[in-house]
């Protein structure tokens, strides 16, 4: 092992003995043959790059020079949730993995040791939200992947200098090793993949994986780390996009949005003509009164699988641009890079996340290998994005948010577009009723509905009721709270077929926006309010140019009592028996009440015709 002074003298620059002892106590562990210190220089970027393509981590491609691409073994193509687990000294977390504290960190230093030999470590540092703001939060990365700290470059603002500037800061810890590797330059000894997350130590620990949910330190590993700083602190780390909506009179309105996968999160951010800050993760803190919200991220970690140019015109622009983009588990061909839904398929050869593929390639356990995988990635900066808003994304003290937006997939309970009746009922019948279809639905019958409050099931690292009780208490704190609204772009009719075109989002945006200043009325349901069909008719034609009839409309926003009033019962349910805000019951009780009422009323099916108006 030789360490080389001038590594160590980029570490010693920071002058912050519990850093230095921390990165000496995984060199020892770990036994790297070499160590590379990333400052936030160029010429350091331009190494952890190089050496990407040098390891074999990261291929180069031929549409553009700064294109790469990466693959993960077969079997490492998205977060392992049966490996992940949330170390503590026995506090149990509802849907979560937990494991006891000690037994997690000895078997993971065993799985670590020596794990480095013949590897160099990369010593990397970035922020969380934006540089010297009330939002950040230092991370400090340790890594034997030169193309997940190329990720994290792309992803995140480097942070040596801040960590140099400060006394001595804290910050999160993130360790990896993607541990040996095989021919393809894949991690090898998957049965002994591990993500353990030490909350105490705000350490998180990812071994035999490259797969960058489980490996980028600085998003889902640290997601997990700063729910739980939130929430005890008294702000919100949240699964959710963040986007300007342009209103009237060069009025910019931001909103957040939780949707859980499929749902429609990264194509309502990124609405033809609204303002994009970031895609995945929002942190919101009460400054001076009001919610503001940042963006953690620099970058997008984004699906591709399906983006087409008729129905994706933002990201295939950047894709085939010259920006920087890592390519993950696509197809390649003479070294362009394919997906589904890229003009160029069928093609009848190439290389993939299973290696050399061609039509009806079957996997050992006989399943037919598609040409890219359903979860294959672009990583890009945001400043690849025309719709970028510029002046959002670095701002100090961030945008102020107007409102929250969860859109769930559901064939026959919410209507299109709904706010809530304010911050109490839309944090627990919005946000925290959040549920989702899991399958692709037969046609004609409701798909599976899975339970996912705030979208955040996978990385709820606290009690839910914790999690829950802080969220009332932070809007409680304001005057003006950001509004609630709840969306879904998949209603169905009774033979199964959609109910709206995928472009409506844009209409329901603009509605939204609006209805946060009080610029349109709306009608009052049991569920909350809906918008009033004039309104709807001139946004249609004014944003999308299209006549929107009465009979779309009545479909559309029908309140179908008896599948809300089955939709409580599950999320109840779900919440049965947990230590949870007495709110909870209570507004799901109000709820169903309201809806009785109604249906005593207008009968089971309520026409938005039949309500009044406010
Ligand atoms: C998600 O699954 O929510 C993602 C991708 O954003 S991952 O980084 O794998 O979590
Ligand atoms: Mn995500």
């Amino acid at each position: 092992m030789t360490i080389s002074q001038t590594e160590m003298a980029k570490l010693e620059a920071l002058d912050h003995p519990e850093l230095m002892e921390f990165v000496e106590r995984y060199i020892d562990l770990m036994e790297p043959e070499s160590l590379f210190v990333c400052t936030d220089s160029e010429e350091d970027y331009q190494y952890i790059r190089k050496r990407a393509i040098e390891e074999g981590e990261e291929r180069q491609l031929s549409d553009f020079p700064l294109h790469t691409v990466h693959f993960d073994n077969y079997h490492d193509q998205a977060r392992d949730k049966k490996n992940t687990a949330i170390l503590t000294d026995g506090e149990e977390i509802p849907f979560i993995n937990t494991k006891d504290r000690k037994e997690g960190l000895e078997e993971i230093q065993s799985l670590m040791k020596g794990i480095m030999r013949d590897r160099e470590m990369i010593v990397a540092f970035f922020s969380l939200g934006p540089r010297n703001s009330p939002f950040s939060i230092l991370g400090l990365q340790i890594t034997d992947s030169p193309y997940v700290a190329h990720s994290e470059h792309i992803l995140y603002r480097t942070a040596y200098e801040e960590f140099k500037g400060m006394e001595r800061p804290r910050f999160f810890r993130f360790v990896h090793s993607e541990g040996e590797l095989d021919e393809r330059r894949t991690s090898k000894n998957l049965d002994k993949r591990r993500i353990y997350i030490d909350l105490k130590n705000e350490t998180v620990y990812t071994v035999n994986t490259q797969y960058g949910g489980n490996t980028i330190g600085l998003k889902k590993p640290a997601f997990r780390l700063t729910i739980r700083k939130a929430t005890d602190e008294g702000w919100l780390s949240e699964h959710m996009f963040l986007m300007g909506v342009n209103g009237p009179d060069g009025r910019v309105s931001y909103f957040t949005g939780a949707f859980p996968s499929m749902c429609g999160k990264t194509s309502t951010c990124m609405v033809p003509g609204e303002r994009l800050v970031g895609d995945d993760l929002s942190f919101i803190r009460n400054i001076g009164g009001e919610a503001r919200a940042v963006n953690v991220e620099n970058g997008i970690f984004g699906i591709i699988h399906g983006i087409n140019q008729v129905e994706d015109p933002t990201i295939c622009r950047v894709l085939n641009s010259p920006a920087e983009v890592i390519f993950s588990n696509i197809l390649v061909n003479d070294g362009m890079p394919y997906w589904s839904g890229k003009p160029g398929l069928p093609l009848d050869v190439g290389e993939n996340h299973g290696g050399e593929w061609y039509p009806k390639k079957k996997d050992k356990e006989g399943n037919e290998i598609p040409p890219s995988h359903k979860n294959a990635r672009f990583t890009v900066r945001l400043s690849a994005f025309d719709s970028l808003d510029r002046d959002a994304i670095d701002a100090e003290n961030g945008v102020p948010l107007k409102g929250m937006i969860f859109g769930g997939r559901a064939a026959h309970t919410w209507p299109p577009v709904c706010e809530a009746f304010g911050w109490e009922h839309g944090v627990i019948m919005k946000g925290a009723s959040l549920e989702s279809e899991t399958t692709a639905a037969t046609l004609g019958k409701e798909g599976v509905m899975k339970f996912n409050p705030m979208a955040i099931l996978d990385f709820m690292s606290v009690p839910i009721g914790r999690y829950i009780g802080n969220y009332l208490e932070f809007g409680k704190k304001m005057d003006n709270p950001p509004r609630i609204f709840a969306v879904n772009y998949f209603l169905r009719d009774d033979r199964g077929n959609f109910l709206n075109h995928k472009s409506d989002k844009a209409v329901w945006l603009k509605w939204i926006e609006l209805r946060a200043h009080g610029d349109v009325g709306a009608i009052e349901t049991p569920i909350g309010h809906i918008p009033i069909y004039d309104d709807l008719k001139q946004l249609f034609k004014e944003v999308l140019g299209r006549e929107y009839s009465k009979e779309d409309y009545e479909k559309q926003f029908t309140i179908n009592v008896p599948e809300l009033l089955d939709k409580i019962g599950r999320v109840e349910e779900a919440y049965l028996g947990m230590d949870v805000p007495e709110e909870l019951f209570s507004q799901m009780e109000e709820e169903k009440e309201r809806l009785k009422e109604a249906m005593n009323f207008y009968g089971e099916r309520i026409s938005p015709f039949s309500l009044g108006s406010l």
